[in-house]
């Protein structure tokens, strides 16, 4: 029997008051989209199916580098961090998986995995850290990990992300995900070629030591926490990793990871088309890394990466399915909330990603109109598609509306009282 923290009567009796209004909208969505030529429930059943993983310390309050205010009830530890993952899950039904940081999640795999599946929970891809130091550590990370000019401080960190491989097999990830903050501060510093080979020595040694059913990700970013130059900086040079360490090695796109402006939309398309796609990070962001939620800016490149997510998937040439999670930093909401609301964005996306008509695309595509190819996005972009999304979650057992149920149900409050109040923390965001 799966632990509910949220009780199942309170979900039903939230759903009661809502549920005239929300079958009113779904029929009428559903008659509007019959017009369209669009079955509404084979929208819903896909977007049902449809899940994204949340990361661990996306539960504990973020910060920046100026300060951090926590929160009310933090997670004290993996085990809480675990609770509050379950109640997203458990009222937004799209949150299964969740994914994991080593070292500060690192506990007995039994005991992660026992407690994981009382919640009803699985975890994602593994997340190593070699970007700072932990405690009892020999070396320090301060000039760079897998790409350092001493070999004893890249061999440490190689056997670090090969614990992380051994963490996640007993507890049934299938996944590593490597971000290094290497680079550098100032020209001149470190040689470019050369860091970029110790580099990809390093991950070849971690390479192979991933099991069969595995895959390793690598992810890029721009710039921060080396502001000059950054080992793997762009997508490209990610392609030339995933390229060079062999078939399990893609490519993991941050949607924050990039400079503003940037086409992501086309990134995802050109790793789609040479079968590096590995997964997404999810966030959003107005002028840098900001991780601010999903969709809270710029909710119609959301929707564009979903556009060819969709348009790949169509055509049969997606490869493996690349892995969703979000990756956030909540500074001044309640994380659940944030990750309830931003679960419901990337889904948002998606379903509106899937309302495109596709043949009337291609048709302006080939003739060149280009005012009617934008509309034929724009008509499903427009598309209040709240109905179909509040309908997979009802119909999975999740809330119609799910951040009023969880106010009403008092789980902050709650745990407030029972975790120890916080005072600092790492910000943690990769
Ligand atoms: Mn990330």
């Amino acid at each position: 029997m799966t632990e509910q923290y949220i009780p199942g009567d309170l979900i039903a009796g939230e759903n009661d008051k809502l549920r005239i209004a929300h079958q009113s909208d779904y029929d009428a969505l559903g008659a509007h989209l019959d017009r369209r030529g669009i079955n509404i429930d084979v929208i819903t059943n896909k977007v049902a199916g449809f899940f994204v993983a949340v990361p661990s310390w996306g539960v504990g309050t973020g910060g920046t580098r100026f300060a951090r205010f926590p929160g009310k009830g933090e997670p004290r530890g993996i085990f809480d961090k675990l609770d509050d993952c379950a109640v997203i899950q458990q009222l937004t039904r799209t949150t299964p998986n969740v994914s994991l940081h080593i070292p500060w999640d690192k506990a007995d795999p039994a005991q992660l995995k026992a407690h994981a599946n009382a919640l009803g929970l699985g975890f994602d891809a593994m997340n190593s850290n070699t970007f700072s130091d932990a405690p009892d550590q020999e070396h320090s990370y301060k000039y760079g990990s897998l790409s350092h000019s001493d070999q004893a401080i890249r061999s440490q960190a190689i056997e670090h992300n090969i614990e992380c491989i051994e963490i996640g097999a007993a507890i049934d990830s299938k996944a590593l995900t490597v971000w290094v903050g290497d680079g550098s501060n100032f020209p001149g510093q470190s040689n470019f070629a050369k860091s970029f080979e110790r580099y990809l020595g390093s991950m070849a040694e971690i390479y192979k030591a991933l099991p069969d059913d595995w895959r390793i990700f690598s992810e890029h970013k721009m710039y921060e926490p080396a502001f000059y130059s950054t080992v793997v900086q762009d997508w490209g040079t990610n392609y030339l990793i995933a390229q060079t360490l062999g078939p399990k090695a893609f490519c993991l796109v941050d949607l924050g990871h990039h400079a503003p402006n940037t086409n992501i939309e086309m990134i995802v398309s050109r790793l789609i088309q040479f079968k590096k796609l590995g997964g997404f990070h999810f966030n959003d962001s107005k002028y840098g890394d900001d991780d601010l939620d999903a969709g809270s800016i710029d909710p119609y490149r959301l929707f564009l990466v979903f556009n060819e997510l969709v348009d790949a998937e169509d055509r049969g040439v997606i490869g493996a399915h690349p892995a969703h999670m979000i990756d956030q930093s909540h500074n001044i909401t309640d994380p659940i909330e944030s990750l309830i609301s931003s679960a419901n964005e990337i889904r948002r996306a998606y379903a509106q990603a899937l309302l495109v008509d596709r043949g009337a695309l291609s048709t302006f595509q080939d003739e060149n109109d280009a005012l009617m190819a934008s509309e034929a996005l724009k008509r499903a972009y427009r598309t209040d598609v709240e109905p179909i999304l509040a309908e997979a979650r009802m119909r999975a057992g999740g809330a119609i509306d799910p951040i009023a149920t969880y106010r009403n149900s008092q789980y902050r409050q709650k745990i407030g009282m029972e975790r120890p109040a916080s005072t600092a923390g790492s910000g943690g965001i990769i």
